[in-house]
């Protein structure tokens, strides 16, 4: 009787299961692949992605969040989504953009466009202090992994048009470069005619430089170049640290209609740049002072510049983990070309140069090359394991193929739902990648979520790489534009979870409430304003028109979690204050009337009670 029964369920479940694949889509999938035991590939690979209530992934994942100006974490493998930091563009939810010290950071632009997130490196492997992001207004920002927050944004950078090929940062983080994508005359304020594009427009590659200490940066030096439009670079780490490899499309120096002008060439270029040398030379003071930064011009400085000829339009420049390799995507073909490091260091001995474009050689492409590999079509970027193994994603067949390092065998491939951009593995852009997992950051993702109307998300496909054959273990989707992400080990990173008082330095931060209050000097007035369960002190701020009211607001809590805001009605004013933390906003008072402020962030059982009233009396 009981192995009836279970025949009789047996029957009812298949029964289930082909009613729910007639269905179609919006049925559940049918487990493939049954594993002896019982157990589907589908519950496998719900099991590895699970993180229970309560657990902890065990990776960051920071993502870059495109023209949306912002950076998104998540976790790995879970692939939540754990919070924004907001670097290019103003955020309420935090009060980004609002204080006098934020606001002053955007510097009146409104908007970035993050691509690539690089975080700092000792000894090539990621070190957990900082993150670097480049937005294409060629500027580029710093993040603290110490509170999540950005803490300089440096530029628009001096002669540089468009900075795509940045924020990748060297081993030691000495240097971050940046690259124009656009090429424009130089200095930028010369109005040069488009008909002189070829010889009057310049490329700036620009090396900002990292105080290893503190992690700021300033302006470091450049390297003038043909009007190449430079795309993507990396660092060289091991046997190729102090190189610099940028890749380019339009060596054609073409203009207008780019999708044709510069797409004639069968190769264009990966420029290998020697960074300690140039360096070197800009210390000695070659070159010349062109908008306050020292600019190198090749030409004249010799052995710092050199073109790789690539094929055709390469996108990404991947260097690999013992930095023997360099390979480069060209984007319109179904091969990857993978340049081998020593033999581009014996071609520039042995001066085995086919040409040269504006003074810089140009190598013997079989001189260097060690492969193109058959990747498939449209290979954009390059990832890679603990194990020799290169992961390299397929925008046009929309795939991740797995191939191995020296043999250049093809041995894998994975479906992307759809048209992968970049990928990201878990610490995949060190000298010791992790393996493990992969992330795909997807374009596009119609119908593999609710429908949300004609403005959908994107993509971000969690693949599980720790076997031989990739699997694609979840769909989560993001924020637009997922260019670039990069993975570091939970560990690895140490955060506070308040502002010590005793590192709160700021001149108008007050921790009692009997020292808050309002003082005037003329028409300026400053209200020094605390935060604490339950109450903003002073309650009420009375000012006269037309005065400049500088308001410093300290939150004096020091416990976790406990943030206060401070929105004040109808002068677009939204500040939020982390424990221990304090922060100014100024403005003038030119609306007369009664205005509320409130705590915005739900602290206590009494939030709503935290609350005041700034009154502007009325000019006389
Ligand atoms: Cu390929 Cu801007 Cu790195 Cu987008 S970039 S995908
Ligand atoms: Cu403080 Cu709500």
């Amino acid at each position: 009787m009981r192995s009836k029964s279970w025949i009789t369920s047996a029957a009812v479940f298949v029964i289930i299961v082909i009613i729910a694949s007639a269905a179609g889509r919006c049925a559940p999938s049918t487990p493939k692949g049954r594993k002896a035991g019982g157990v589907s590939d589908i519950a496998v690979a719900a099991q590895k992605t699970y993180v229970a209530p309560g657990d902890l992934d065990e990776y960051y994942m920071f993502a870059s969040g495109g023209h949306s100006g912002q950076v998104y974490v998540y976790g790995v493998p879970s692939m939540r989504h754990l919070s924004t930091i907001p670097v290019f563009a103003p955020y309420s939810a935090t009060g980004y953009g609002y204080d006098d010290e934020s606001k002053a950071m955007l510097g009146g632009l409104t908007w970035g466009d993050v691509h690539h997130p690089s975080l700092s490196e000792t000894g090539g492997d990621y070190d957990g202090r900082w993150l670097f992001v480049n937005d294409i207004n060629g500027r580029v920002a710093r993040i603290d992994l110490r509170d999540f927050k950005t803490k300089q944004i440096l530029g628009p950078i001096p002669n540089i048009s468009g900075n795509h090929a940045g924020a990748f940062i060297t081993p030691n983080s000495e240097y971050s470069f940046m690259a124009s994508r656009f090429s424009a005359p130089v200095p930028r304020t010369n109005a040069v005619s488009i008909d002189q594009y070829a010889s009057q427009y310049k490329g700036i590659i620009a090396a900002i430089a990292i105080d290893p200490k503190t992690g700021q940066m300033s302006p470091g030096f450049q390297i003038l170049t043909p009007p190449f439009d430079w795309d993507l670079s990396d660092a060289g780490k091991l046997v190729s640290d102090g190189w610099a490899f940028f890749s380019c499309y339009n060596s054609e120096r073409g203009t207008g209609k780019l999708e044709v002008t510069a797409s004639q060439r069968d190769r264009d270029y990966i420029a290998a740049i020697n960074w300690k040398e140039a360096a070197k030379a800009a210390a000695a003071g070659q070159g010349d002072m062109i908008g306050g930064v020292r600019v190198l011009d090749p030409k004249k400085v010799p052995g710092i510049m050199f073109l790789m000829p690539c094929g055709k339009s390469p996108h990404g420049v991947d260097v690999s983990p013992d930095g023997k390799y360099i390979v480069g995507s060209g984007k319109l073909q179904g091969v990857t070309t993978v340049f081998n490091f020593e033999k581009m260091i014996t071609a520039i001995r042995n001066k085995n140069f086919t040409g040269q474009e504006d003074g810089i050689p140009v190598l013997k492409y079989e001189a260097i090359k060690d492969a193109e590999v058959a990747v498939g079509l449209g290979p954009l970027h390059t990832q890679f394991g603990p194990d020799g193994y290169a992961y390299t994603s397929l925008f046009v067949d929309s795939a991740i193929a797995k191939w191995k390092l020296g043999t250049w065998e093809v041995v894998d491939k994975v479906p992307m739902s759809y048209s992968i951009g970049h990928l990201a593995a878990a610490e995949g852009d060190t000298v010791s990648p992790d393996g493990k997992w992969l992330v795909g950051l997807n374009k596009l993702s119609h119908g593999r979520h609710l429908s949300v109307g004609p403005s959908q998300p994107e993509s971000s496909q969690l693949v599980d790489i720790s076997d031989e054959k990739m699997k694609l273990v979840y769909d989560a989707f993001t924020e637009p534009e997922p260019h670039y992400a990069q993975i570091i080990k939970a560990d690895k990173i140490h955060t506070i979870e308040v502002y010590p008082k005793e590192e709160n330095h700021h001149p108008l931060a007050v921790w009692d409430v009997k020292d808050a209050g309002v003082t005037r000097n003329g028409t300026n007035v400053t209200a020094k304003v605390v935060l604490v369960r339950s109450t903003i002190t002073p309650s009420v701020i009375e000012v006269n028109q037309g005065d400049l009211v500088n308001v410093a607001l300290t939150n004096i809590e020091q416990s976790t979690d406990e943030l206060h805001g401070f929105g004040l009605i109808d002068y677009n004013i939204n500040i939020v204050v982390d424990p221990g933390e304090t922060k100014t906003v100024t403005f003038r008072a030119d609306k007369p009337g009664v205005f509320a402020y409130y705590c915005t962030n739900f602290c206590s059982a009494l939030h709503q009670e935290m609350q005041g009233y700034l009154i502007v009396k009325p000019r006389g």
